[in-house]
């Protein structure tokens, strides 16, 4: 089984050289949509989603995924803002790969302001010629509000996409998301950058060998962005308790390393354990300074073997960094 695995590894590293080239994703909507919360919250910078103001202007960051360098772009929404950039669609929009448009569906009053700035951001995709890929989170679908008025929003939501697919752009996926549902946001994104990625069906391969072997009901792997590079469920309950909880063990996480800095000779891992199963949360480092990554997996005995865990990490590496 292994073997295998190593062999197309091999094979996908004569296949395709690494592209070390930057790719572009676009955060656009109107204001208060929650474009920089969505960021923020991916960053697991709670604390400042409290205290937002409105974004000025475009902000970048340029982060890692994967070894691939992601060029992240927030278009503050504010109307002086976004004409602005459709007055210079350029230097905002040019070499967009992938563009996510937020619209906060519990402001019904802006839904018509909102589905008129997508076909402006079309217009300019058409303009440049080109055509990313537009996922739309239809966001602040918080619990709360799925309890309360499940129908009352499938049904806006349903118009809200009738309306967008009118326009007939090519390529239009939909999220679902909430800040209040930490495991929406870090899966939509995870999907999508992983489109970009095209090693993810291995990583795929691999942690799900990994998982049966050591004996795991569910497993996802992490980078330091809480994004999932790859996970295995063995059922849906077993995906949405580890999503759930994903985000809540990397704050914990960053909380024990904040007041006790870890060091490298200590073991580094915590063992929660829930409905009678042992969530096992360990973190990764695959190349010395770089990033580290995080694996949780749900298990009935909180065990695993150590070799088994080295052969997983150096499989990681391969498909990785070689
Ligand atoms: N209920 C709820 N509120 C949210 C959610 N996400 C963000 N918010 C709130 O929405 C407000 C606006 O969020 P921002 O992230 O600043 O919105 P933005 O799209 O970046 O706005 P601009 O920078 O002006 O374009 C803030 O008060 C957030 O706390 C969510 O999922 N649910
Ligand atoms: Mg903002």
């Amino acid at each position: 089984m292994e073997k295998n695995l190593k062999q197309s590894i091999l094979y996908l590293k004569k296949k395709e050289p690494p592209k070390p080239e930057v790719s572009k994703i676009m955060f656009t909507g109107l204001d208060n949509a929650g474009k920089t919360s969505i960021i923020l919250s991916l960053q697991r910078e709670f604390s400042k989603i409290a205290i937002l103001s409105p974004t000025r202007g475009a902000q970048r960051r340029m982060f890692d995924f994967l070894g691939k360098e992601i060029a992240e772009w927030d278009l503050g929404g504010q109307l002086a803002y976004r004409i602005a950039y459709l007055k210079n669609p350029g230097k905002y929009f040019e070499g967009t790969e992938i563009a996510i448009y937020v619209i906060d569906i519990q402001d019904k009053e802006r839904f018509s302001e909102a589905i008129s700035y997508f076909k402006d951001v079309i217009e300019q995709f058409k303009d440049l010629e080109i055509e990313p890929p537009i996922y739309v989170f239809l966001h602040k679908f918080d619990p709360a509000l799925r309890r309360s008025a499940q129908n009352e929003m499938e049904a806006l939501i349903i118009d809200l996409k009738d309306k967008l697919k009118a326009t007939e752009y090519k390529e239009v996926y939909y999220y679902e998301t909430s800040i209040y549902n930490f495991g929406s946001i870090i899966t939509a994104v995870s999907e999508i950058l992983l489109n970009l990625y095209p090693k993810s069906e291995l990583i795929e391969k691999t942690i799900h060998e990994f998982a049966k072997k050591v004996e795991s009901d569910g497993m996802v792997v992490i980078d330091d962005n809480s994004l999932i590079i790859g996970s295995y469920y063995k059922d849906d309950e077993t995906k949405h308790l580890l999503t759930a909880s994903t985000p809540y063990f990397l704050t914990l996480h960053d909380s024990f390393q904040y007041t006790n800095p870890i060091e490298e000779q200590y073991e580094n891992r915590m063992i929660v354990q829930r409905f009678g199963k042992n969530f096992i949360f360990k973190q990764i480092t695959l190349k010395k300074e770089s990033a580290p990554y995080y694996l949780i997996l749900l298990k009935d005995e909180p065990i695993f073997r150590k070799e088994d865990l080295e052969a997983f990490a150096n499989l990681l590496k391969e498909i990785l960094y070689k």
